[in-house]
């Protein structure tokens, strides 16, 4: 009996997009996925979790569509037909239509999958039909507007050249955790004799494997970054002939960062003075330095003004000239895919508004939005544990009078609360486009297994819902393979059979494009010192901008910055309710620093209440000098349950939307830290 091997891609919300090859028994049960040691990227490395991945293909799977019995949210379901569940939920939505206006219907979706079509065809039902239409902020826009502040476009070195780089800086990016690939080629350059610093203000797995550790306060990075660039115009390290050539430095800017030197910095970040000169001398005094940021360091009130500081740097010492330096924020703006094409419809319907999708438990308890959200249709995501403000969420998804639906792989948090919910395919299960935001790659997927029980795609249940909904477009009627052929075409692309190596096209800039040599990605072809952010009270030059919780007056009863970064073993809260993963894994834990601890009266092991005002939660106590004092944080995102009250870890994060374009400060809390009896 012989075990085949099958090409996909992974299609998780990840910067990897790895290449993958799926090993499959005679019976066509996935066996195992290991990395394509072929594809330029990925060269046979994938993480953990994903290796693992039959615990979900082969695991406990909704199979069926499943009508609520019961009260809302106590999982009582009935199984029925597809046919009865579409008929009943399309009938429903044109009568929620007819009476509200289609603006009532939210589709939100988001991270389950990168697929193209899976994301697109949805966007162009949404069009189609006049539904509100989703403002996409839940993850990228606060680095985005950063990065493109500075640089101009989402574009920068294929990351393969940080390869060569012999100082290379992790900022705000936990590689060993949520980016593999990157991990391991930072481990190639180290072991060449690369430095490897890591900033972050815990010391992560990353930071461990590093050989230095910087540790500011969150939300501290531009004081930082403007303090290092205040020593390297002192101390004769910037290039003088880059910066008149490449960018937009002046005397004004220079005299603003050298009245901000390391001095001024230190008690804003917490760091001493020295060491950030320490930083800021090895840094200019590289031959390559390469920064890779993370959106870690982004998800603070002030995030978008840290990224464009963190962005300055290489400007100033003239990295970007030197083969294996830069920095690099996102790969997306090679990508030659027009995607976004896909999502307009034939004959689009009037206008429609658009929703935040990080606002959600707001949006669904405001009573004065006209029209009130009746219907949310939810694909890809779980926000019952993933978007903020958990409490709001929750009673708003609870909310009898909401018909909500869920496409999903698994009985999640959100799906529990359905009045539908209906199987979703894997990416195994179907023919896909895959872009990533990590590497330069464009891939093609063919469906490797055949779908398990009732499963449908998002692009077949976007078609079938346009069929009852006498939406007629001929991309949504089409299969996946004519949305493919439709889409490369649209981009003047080649069809994937006639792709160089059959699975990916590589849109990797060469070396000097990549490194803005042809010029920056503004129209003035320049790197900009002066962002020109949309959002008036922004600062005008790179600055510490004092808008986090810690500077508000009401956070002053909640003396703790608490962070929720990702956890290793999960993605977001995909594979937290895989029971062989979540046995492996500790209850989840409050890490605090002893000194903080002391204070309270907390030994390790402790329960505490850990609370602010947006809700409170139960965690033992983990104390670990890994935090410095004054900061706490849990890792994330973990299934509710994993919790003694029944509520995930965003309970104590709030939906401050972010300047310049929205987004949520995710690792940007306070908290009170209180030890129950
Ligand atoms: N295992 C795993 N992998 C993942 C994910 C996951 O949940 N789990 N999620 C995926 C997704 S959707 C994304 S977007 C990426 C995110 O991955 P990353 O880009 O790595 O972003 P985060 O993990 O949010 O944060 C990275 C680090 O930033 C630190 N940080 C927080 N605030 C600050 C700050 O103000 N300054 C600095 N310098 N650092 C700060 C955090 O402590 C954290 O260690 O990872 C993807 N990969
Ligand atoms: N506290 C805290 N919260 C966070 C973060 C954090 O760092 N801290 N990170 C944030 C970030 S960066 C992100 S990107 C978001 C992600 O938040 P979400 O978009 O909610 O992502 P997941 O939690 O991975 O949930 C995706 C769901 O989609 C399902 N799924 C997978 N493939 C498909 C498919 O093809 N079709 C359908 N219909 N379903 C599918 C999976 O089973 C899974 O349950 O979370 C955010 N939330
Ligand atoms: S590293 Fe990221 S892209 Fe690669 S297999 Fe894991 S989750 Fe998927
Ligand atoms: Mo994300």
């Amino acid at each position: 009996m012989s075990i085949t091997r099958h090409p996909t891609t992974c299609p998780l919300d990840c910067p990897g997009a790895c290449a993958l090859i799926a090993s499959c028994d005679p019976q066509g049960r996935l066996l195992e996925l290991r990395g394509d040691p072929q594809h330029p990227f990925t060269r046979g490395v994938i993480c953990g979790k994903v290796a693992r991945y039959a615990h979900i293909q082969e695991g406990p799977r909704v199979l069926q569509p499943l009508k609520r019995q019961g009260p809302k949210g106590l999982g009582d379901f009935a199984p029925v037909s597809w046919e009865e569940a579409l008929d009943d939920i399309a009938a429903r939505l044109q009568t929620l239509a007819a009476t509200h206006g289609p603006e009532t219907i939210f589709p939100y979706y988001y991270g389950g999958t990168m697929g193209v079509l899976s994301r697109r065809l949805l966007e162009r039902l949404t069009l189609a039909a006049g539904w509100s239409r989703e403002d996409r902020t839940l993850c990228f826009p606060i680095g985005a507007a950063g990065w493109q502040a500075g640089t101009g476009g989402l574009c920068g070195p294929d990351p393969l050249e940080a390869e060569h780089s012999d100082f290379l800086v992790l900022w705000g990016l936990n590689a060993a955790a949520t980016h593999i690939n990157f991990m391991d080629l930072a481990m190639r350059a180290q072991k060449r004799g690369a430095q490897l610093v890591v900033v972050d203000p815990y010391r992560t797995e990353t930071a461990r494997k590093a050989d230095w550790h910087v540790n500011p306060r969150p939300g501290t990075d531009g004081a930082l970054a403007v303090a290092m660039m205040a020593v390297l115009l002192e101390e004769g390290l910037a290039q003088r002939q880059e910066l008149a050539r490449y960018t937009d430095f002046d005397a004004e800017v220079e005299a603003h960062v050298l009245a901000r030197g390391p001095a001024w910095a230190a008690p804003i970040t917490g760091l001493e003075a020295a060491d950030i000169r320490a930083f800021a001398r090895a840094y200019g005094k590289a031959r390559a330095p390469f920064i890779r940021l993370g959106l870690g360091m982004s998800r603070q009130n002030n995030g978008a003004v840290n990224v464009h500081a963190v962005s300055c740097l290489p400007a100033v010492v003239g990295a970007w000239a030197k083969p294996g330096g830069g920095a690099l924020f996102a790969t997306s703006g090679w990508s030659r895919l027009n995607d976004s094409a896909l999502g307009v419809p034939v004959t689009p319907a009037p206008p429609a508004r658009t929703l935040d999708m990080s606002r959600l438990g707001r949006l669904l308890l405001d009573g004065d939005l006209a029209p009130p959200i009746h219907a949310l249709l939810v694909f890809s995501a779980n926000p019952a544990v993933t978007a903020p403000d958990s409490n709001a969420v929750w009673r708003g998804l609870a909310r009898e009078d909401l018909l909500l639906v869920v496409h999903e792989q698994v009985m999640t948090d959100t799906a529990r609360m359905a009045d539908y919910v209906l199987p979703a395919a894997t990416f195994l299960e179907q023919e896909e486009l895959y872009k990533s935001y990590g590497q330069c790659t464009l891939q093609h997927a063919q469906a490797v297994l055949p779908p398990r029980g009732e499963a449908r795609s998002n692009a077949q249940v976007a078609q079938a819902l346009a069929a009852r909904l006498s939406i007629t477009d001929p991309v949504l009627a089409g299969n996946a393979s004519q949305a493919i052929a439709h889409a490369l075409e649209q981009s003047q692309l080649p069809p994937p059979g006639q792709w160089p190596s059959g699975r990916w096209l590589d849109f990797s800039p060469d070396s000097p494009t990549g490194r803005a040599r042809h010029g920056f990605w503004h129209d003035d072809g320049r790197f900009h010192f002066r962002p020109r952010w949309t959002h008036a009270s922004m600062p005008a030059l790179p600055d510490h901008w004092p808008v986090n919780r810690r500077d508000l007056p009401e956070a002053q009863d909640y003396p703790l910055d608490f962070m929720t970064p990702p956890d290793k073993r999960v993605l977001n809260s995909t594979f937290a309710y895989d029971t062989a993963i979540a046995d492996r894994r500790n209850a989840p834990v409050l890490w605090i620093h002893p000194q903080d601890a002391m204070a309270r009266g907390v030994a390790a092991g402790d329960w505490v209440v850990v609370h602010n005002d947006r809700g409170h939660l139960l965690l033992q106590a983990h104390l670990t000098n890994d935090v410095r004092e004054g900061l706490c944080l849990c890792e994330s995102s973990w299934a509710a349950a994993a919790f003694p009250e029944g509520l995930p870890l965003n309970a104590l994060t709030h939906d401050d939307r972010v300047a310049p374009d929205g987004g949520v400060a995710f690792h940007d809390n306070r908290v009170q830290v209180t030890r129950v009896d």
